[in-house]
């Protein structure tokens, strides 16, 4: 399928499931309409209950919901997409639980995992990290400005057909570099979550972003 693939993914972040819910309202009545709720160490009833909430909330305010390391979740509860990273099922199996109509986002640390995502059939890769952040934890190598465009370049010249979203630690002001390398957007989830003005640095992405 032929996704469209928003440009800048918002992704949850919280101490409890509560959290995650009212910061992904926060973010999406800033502005943005792409969003990733990634809840961790929760048992998967609570993560569906949580995204179905998720998901009624984004039906209202037409925002894709992607749901983190569940794909049956994300299909139960009728999400856009679902992401899932190298720890977790591998794209293919993903494909098998939910179908062509859901988006399927894997992360990638190497060329080597973007083209067996590609393999696979994922319909966007999450590329990172880009600097360090303690949002997420086992972070894998840093790839920094070199580093993706070293891949990008790579990928440009195999012509791997894949939106590449670029993902750890990003600030605005690393947006022109990382689009310049070749990048198709960025997710972020601290710039937003703890904006003080979270629809100002929305705009500001969109900015460099469009
Ligand atoms: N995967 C690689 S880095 C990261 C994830 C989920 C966290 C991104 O959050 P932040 O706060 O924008 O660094
Ligand atoms: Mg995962």
């Amino acid at each position: 399928m032929n996704f469209d693939i928003h440009k800048l993914h918002y992704i949850t972040q919280g101490s409890t499931p509560q959290q995650h819910l009212d910061h992904l309202r926060r973010a999406c009545e800033a502005g943005v309409s792409w969003v990733q709720l990634r809840l961790k160490d929760q048992p998967e009833a609570e993560v569906l209950r949580l995204a179905q909430e998720a998901q009624r909330y984004c039906q209202t305010q037409r925002v894709a919901l992607i749901i983190n390391d569940y794909p049956h979740v994300a299909r139960q509860v009728g999400a856009t997409g679902v992401h899932v990273g190298k720890t977790d099922l591998p794209v293919a199996e993903v494909r098998r639980i939910v179908g062509p109509q859901v988006v399927i986002g894997a992360t990638a640390n190497t060329y080597e995992d973007i083209e067996q995502h590609v393999r696979q059939g994922a319909d966007y890769v999450g590329l990172g990290p880009y600097r360090f952040t303690t949002t997420k934890q086992n972070l894998s190598p840093i790839l920094g400005l070199e580093g993706y465009r070293s891949i990008l370049q790579q990928c440009q010249q195999n012509g791997l057909p894949i939106p590449i979203v670029a993902i750890g630690g990003i600030e605005v002001a690393d947006v022109p570099a990382l689009r310049a390398a070749g990048v198709h957007g960025v997710a972020v989830s601290s710039l937003i979550t703890m904006a003080a003005q979270p629809a100002e640095v929305i705009s500001e992405l969109y900015y460099f972003l469009n």
